[in-house]
């Protein structure tokens, strides 16, 4: 993309509601313009992080066998009734009226559409296990929006939600899903800490929060410090064998959140593995059995001909919260620091003299090699001063600069910088587009 045709409204004002870096700088690099309380326009730069966080999400749920599909963001109120949730569920839930004065909602999760989904088509223990998921707009009338889009009033959830024939079964389906979390934060470069978690108004016995700690976070959390260093289960994790060794590997720690905190269980941890911080909650798994599945009736007929309701839990990842806990994990004095495999663009080229017919030449070239390498540039061939183009690439956080200037030219060489060390070495376009690769 070259710079000088992209939309890319970089301001130097924040407003003084911007209280946490990540909300500064999603605003100063142009990524979101607020339209109201706790709603957001993604702008070119943010929605292109937004969509390669949602890609990675994608990956691994499909990894973990789960099934991509979507359902609508307005739903209608008699299925909310039925389950018994839509008293329940109070004032955060936005209720519309349609022309017909029915009763409809924004929907603030899927537990009970889906719900509806399965009972509609699947009559048989043989189609189970079933994971089902979508990425879909959410809204919820938040007490307080705060924090960018951290806790916004409509935000962008991965919500996955799973049936099967047994508890136990169930169960097996939901340590499918934490070690598939556990894979997908290690890949947007995060160290998340399954804690554990208050279920809420979506209900069950048994919840994991997986927290990224960072001292903005809402949530007070408690853990032990030896979990922080325990590798993900890795992407060549065998989904259909017994994960529970892999989930009891980190739930044997002390991990949780303030509200179910117990301080005399975290003081038989020795005082200097005790970890007691502010954390981010990105991802939230439950256990629910069926409660759901009971009040609206989605029954599966059993071996022996019988009859009962399926067992079920659901999954969920804010996806747009994760673009605000990222740049929350990832940044300096300078700006954001892009993990490689969320980078709005993993590559900025910056010509040095636009003007100059030589230089403009081989940054023209060194812009179509980059691309025929697969990689997404960013090409600065605008006329602005050197420092407030480097000022700019910095901030907006992509993690490897290229520089084309006379000087290069003459050695045959570019200027590569990797954003996050601040390493600077003059190599051939080719060895760049090698240690580009090589992340
Ligand atoms: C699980 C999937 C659920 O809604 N139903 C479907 C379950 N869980 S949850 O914990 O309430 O939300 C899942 C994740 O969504 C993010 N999230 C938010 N992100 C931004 N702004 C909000 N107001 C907001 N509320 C929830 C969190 O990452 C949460 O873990």
């Amino acid at each position: 993309m070259r710079l000088s045709r992209y939309f890319l409204p970089v301001s130097k004002d924040v407003p003084a509601d911007a209280a946490i870096v990540s909300h500064q700088l999603m605003l100063r690099t142009g990524m979101v313009r607020q339209n109201g309380a706790g709603i957001y326009t993604w702008l070119p730069l943010g929605h292109r992080v937004l969509q390669k966080i949602e890609q990675v999400v994608r990956e691994e749920m499909d990894r973990a066998g789960a099934i991509e599909m979507l359902m609508p963001t307005i739903q209608q109120a008699e299925l909310w009734q039925e389950s018994g949730r839509y008293e329940d569920y109070g004032k955060e839930m936005l209720r519309i009226t349609d022309r017909h004065d029915r009763d409809m909602l924004f929907g603030p999760t899927n537990e009970e559409l889906i719900t509806d989904v399965f009972r509609t088509y699947v009559k048989s223990y043989k189609a189970l296990p079933l994971n089902l998921y979508h990425t879909q707009w959410k809204f919820r009338d938040e007490i307080r929006p705060r924090f960018g889009v951290m806790r916004g009033r409509e935000f962008l959830m991965k919500d996955a939600y799973s049936f099967d024939l047994t508890e136990e079964d169930g169960r097996a389906s939901y340590n499918r899903m934490f070690c598939a979390y556990l894979n997908t934060f290690d890949r947007l470069g995060l160290t998340a800490i399954p804690m554990q978690a208050d279920t809420g108004p979506i209900g069950g016995d048994l919840s994991h929060e997986f927290i990224i700690l960072a001292e903005t976070g809402e949530s007070a959390v408690f853990c032990d410090k030896d979990m922080l260093d325990l590798p993900a289960p890795g992407l060549d994790l065998d989904f259909d064998s017994d994960l529970s060794g892999e989930v009891a590997k980190r739930t044997t720690y002390y991990a949780a959140t303030d509200e179910m905190h117990d301080e005399t269980e975290f003081a038989k941890i020795p005082q200097e593995r005790q970890v007691s911080a502010r954390g981010i909650e990105v991802g939230h798994i439950f256990f629910f059995g069926t409660k759901y599945s009971e009040p609206m009736n989605a029954t599966v007929q059993t071996a022996e001909g019988g009859s009962v309701p399926v067992q079920m839990g659901s999954y969920g990842i804010g996806v747009s919260r994760l673009v605000g806990g990222i740049i929350e994990a990832c940044h300096d004095e300078n700006g954001i620091v892009w993990p490689q495999s969320i980078a709005p663009f993993e590559v900025g080229l910056i010509s040095m003299r636009p003007k100059d017919e030589t230089v403009s030449k081989v940054a023209d070239e060194a812009y179509e090699t980059l691309k025929a390498a697969g990689f997404d540039v960013l090409y600065d061939e605008t006329d602005e001063r050197p420092g407030s183009k480097f000022n700019r690439m910095d901030l907006i956080g992509l993690p490897w600069q290229i520089i084309i200037g006379p000087r290069g030219i003459e050695n045959g060489v570019v200027e590569l910088k990797n954003r996050k060390s601040g390493e600077k070495s003059e190599v051939a376009l080719e060895k760049a587009v090698e240690m580009v690769k090589a992340g």
